[in-house]
């Protein structure tokens, strides 16, 4: 994007009396956060017209992201950096007297998301732009994203984030584009010249107005378009009609009911729980989504059985898979095609991607729920379903057990992750080892029955955002040494190994990573009072709270460590900060109660005086994107301890490496990748592996109350828990305490604790060679280019989407 200094100080000095009539000395902050983010408006919009014009013009096949969830972050820094507007800027404003970071501070950091999943789709868009793919967004305008969370004497307290109040000024809301959602009512079926027709009667109309959202692509002209849809009353909600009739309190309630749809962003955890309301934002973002696509496909194409060859429908997760059942009925019952036809175009259409093997967090939904609300696509599922089932009773005639676990619809449910698979032409795992795991245990059935539809794709994360916006420093150094191509080619951030053992890039290193820890070091001060020692380890454990993620391990430990401490002051350890964040679903009991414990143990850890600061434990409330690209590159040593075959892929451990920050961790997700990436000498592996994890769900053998019994450190630990040891009511950690004993640790925090503490002694010996350390620290860098998401989406666009960039010109 081109833009003089001089023009764009005249720009924005008349910016702020337009909108304001203001000039800069009287200018609040967020005037002026408001006026430079117009003048980029309007630069972007330009790019846009251009992208979708050349897009329509030459034909070319768009890919369309299906997510209920999009964690965006920030835009207005990643808009800069990717326009290369971001120097002229911020001399520009330094001229008229403006800091441009604080200015950045002013946007809100829309949370559409619960953590990785919702993370991984917002790198997603943001590479299919920088390749200069036809890739576009698809999902809900929440009104609340995920809480805010606080901490109140030790507890996560929850809040409504309510990112819209001041308005959101990245969105173009599309009126003339919106369409109309049904929901529930009756199906009448008729025959006109011997085909059956079915017309929905009685239902409810829903108003889909799209928000569209630009996507920057890195210097290539590229924007595009994440489509937001909020869910509006038609005519304006206010029936007059029904007034007059005396229904008010039936037309208020409709227009309620309505608002609720996009209203809220469900915050969970890896639990599913069958609520019609997530089942109605889910139809009503899919068939909203659908209509405007296939809407745009026929204003250049008139022949449906094309559609394959020029869209493609991806679904983030079984969240949008009623997209199978609809897209069908859109083929079927709008378009007029038969049956056979509209299904070889869905399973063409369709591909899909699971994150997870969690069976609790499959999702299901009760007949009775799933018919009353969608008539029409419970008729077409079912008959899916019927269909499925009789070409599995051809190849396993008799086999009822193995129908019974395949099919779509059983014990009266519907099963979405199978329905996901039976409607799609590829299915992808999101690491290596997680793939592999869904083939020979969870998707056993179905990958012999599609043999080649199941695919890995490791995940990935964006490093223009994860490196090049967050970590400026570290950047220049990386583009000092190797040149700055990797910012469009992350594979060649390898060259920078060549640079690990010499001194004086070292030392710019270690200056930048103190630099940034300076930075955490008072933002801890700022925000808990805590005062910690910027020459410790910073040991960041940040992400979901989840007994599967086992933040309890870290805890133990701490635990252990402050014991041995507290028996011998002088112990020879290198200081620790040890930082926490992350957020517990609010109906998840221990995930709670975990975040207590942390910050109880913190209240006593910090303040005693024994232990001569060797040791600091932080909770930092409210994680969120920018307080992430504040602590990666900030961090020594990157957490990512899950039991190992649980964690699908991990995202935060590629986005800790790629900041420098060496990882203690289980064989689990990406960290098996990264571990053959860096070599063994560069990660600390620990724990149980995958295949001792199955084998002990499979056939037994574990009991916790023998390693309570056998580790005295254990021992003292849990009843530390109970005993009154914690400055809190004495029972308060039953909970934990139980469902690591009686309930038999159910994720082996106790069996993986002595290897865990083995390595993290390990750890401390070889931090203490710096140079050493150092050297890991730029392994880790130079091997993290095939995590960018660029790789990711490339594998995604040949493989899966079969799409190919385009050039955009524009001017
Ligand atoms: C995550 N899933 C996986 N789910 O846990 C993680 O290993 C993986 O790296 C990531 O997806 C991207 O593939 C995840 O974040 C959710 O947040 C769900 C949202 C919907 C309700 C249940 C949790």
């Amino acid at each position: 994007m081109l833009i003089r200094k001089e023009e764009l100080k005249q720009h924005f000095v008349t910016k702020l009396q337009t909108m304001f009539g203001k000039g800069i000395e009287e200018a609040s902050e967020n005037n002026k956060y408001m006026a430079l983010s117009w003048i980029l408006r309007d630069l972007i919009s330009k790019h846009w017209i251009d992208t979708n014009k050349q897009y329509t013009q030459n034909k070319e096949k768009q890919v369309y992201y299906f997510s209920m969830e999009f964690l965006l972050g920030r835009f207005l820094d990643m808009y800069l950096v990717n326009g290369g507007l971001k120097d002229t800027c911020r001399v520009a404003l330094a001229e008229l007297g403006i800091d441009l970071d604080e200015l950045e501070q002013q946007e809100s950091d829309p949370g559409l998301g619960n953590g990785g999943l919702g993370r991984l789709a917002a790198c997603f868009m943001e590479s299919m732009a920088a390749l200069g793919l036809p890739g576009h967004g698809c999902g809900i305008r929440y009104k609340y994203g995920l809480f805010e969370q606080k901490i109140v004497d030790n507890y996560q307290v929850e809040l409504p984030d309510n990112w819209l109040k001041d308005g959101y000024v990245w969105e173009f809301r599309k009126a003339d584009k919106a369409v109309t959602v049904k929901f529930g009512g009756k199906i009448r079926e008729e025959v006109v010249e011997g085909r059956r027709n079915f017309i929905h009667e009685e239902y409810e109309a829903v108003l889909a107005v799209p928000y569209d959202v630009p996507l920057v692509g890195y210097d290539n002209n590229t924007v595009n378009t994440l489509r937001l849809w909020s869910a509006e009353t038609i005519d304006d909600g206010f029936d007059f009609a029904s007034f007059n009739r005396g229904e008010y309190l039936q037309a208020m309630g409709y227009q309620n009911a309505v608002g609720q749809i996009s209203k809220i962003l469900y915050p969970q955890d890896d639990f599913y729980e069958g609520r019609v309301l997530r089942l109605k934002q889910q139809y009503f973002f899919v068939a909203a989504g659908l209509q405007s696509i296939i809407r745009r496909y026929k204003k250049t194409h008139s022949d449906m059985k094309e559609l394959p060859k020029n869209v493609a429908v991806h679904i983030n997760d079984t969240h949008p898979a009623v997209a199978v059942p609809e897209l069908m009925r859109i083929l079927m019952d709008d378009e007029g095609l038969s049956w056979d036809d509209a299904w070889a175009i869905t399973r063409s259409t369709i591909s899909y991607t699971n994150h997870t093997i969690m069976p609790e967090a499959l999702e299901t939904w009760t007949i009775d729920m799933f018919k009353t609300l969608l008539p029409r696509i419970y008729m077409i599922t079912y008959e899916i379903n019927e269909r499925f089932c009789r070409s599995l009773w051809e190849k396993f005639p008799g086999d009822w057990d193995k129908i019974k676990g395949m099919a779509i619809i059983s014990d009266d449910m519907l099963h979405m992750a199978r329905l996901a698979v039976v409607g799609s032409y590829s299915v992808n795992g999101v690491a290596q080892i997680h793939t592999d795991i869904l083939k020979e245990h969870i998707m056993k059935d179905f990958h012999e029955f599609y043999p080649g539809k199941f695919n890995n794709k490791t995940n990935g994360i964006t490093h223009r955002r994860w490196l090049l916006k967050s970590n400026p420093q570290l950047a220049q150094l990386i583009t000092d040494c190797i040149g700055s191509s990797w910012i469009k080619e992350p594979d060649h951030l390898k060259e920078f190994a060549k640079f690990a053992t010499d001194k004086r890039v070292q030392e710019r290193l270690r200056n930048i990573k103190q630099s940034n820890k300076e930075t955490v070091v008072n933002y801890i001060k700022e925000h808990t009072g805590i005062a910690v020692n910027v020459n410790s380890i910073f040991d960041v454990h940040i992400k979901r709270f989840h007994a599967y993620k086992r933040q309890m391990l870290n805890i133990f430990h701490i635990m252990d460590l402050y014991n041995r401490l507290r028996d011998n002051p002088d112990l020879d350890i290198t200081p620790r900060t040890f930082i926490f964040a992350g957020k517990g679903a609010p109906g998840y009991y221990i995930a709670k109660q975990t975040i207590k414990l942390i910050n109880v143990l913190a209240s006593l850890i910090n303040k005693d005086k024994l232990i001569k600061n060797k040791l600091k434990v932080v909770f930092l409330e409210n994680y969120s994107v920018s307080l992430g690209e504040m602590l990666f590159p900030a961090a020594d040593v990157s957490e990512q301890i899950s039991t190992a075959s649980k964690e699908a892929s991990g995202t935060g451990n590629m986005k800790f490496m790629l900041n420098g920050a060496v990882t203690i961790g289980t064989m689990d997700g990406a960290n098996v990748e990264i571990h053959d990436a860096v070599g063994n000498d560069n990660i600390f592996i620990f724990g149980l592996t995958s295949k001792q994890v199955f084998d002990y769900y499979l056939h037994g053998g574990y009991d916790s109350w023998d390693l309570y019994n056998s580790d005295p450190r254990l021992k003292t630990i849990l009843e530390q828990l109970v005993n009154g040891f914690l400055p809190y009511q004495r029972e308060e950690f039953r909970a934990i305490y139980q469902s690591l004993l009686s309930n038999n640790d159910e994720f082996f925090v106790l069996q993986d604790f002595d290897s865990y503490a083995k390595a993290h002694v390990a750890l401390d010996e070889r931090y203490k060679d710096k140079d050493k350390w150092i050297q890991m620290s730029i392994q880790n860098i130079s091997h993290a280019g095939i995590f960018s998401s660029d790789r990711t989406i490339r594998q995604y666009a040949e493989e899966i989407w079969h799409i190919k960039p385009v050039n955009i010109i524009s001017r």
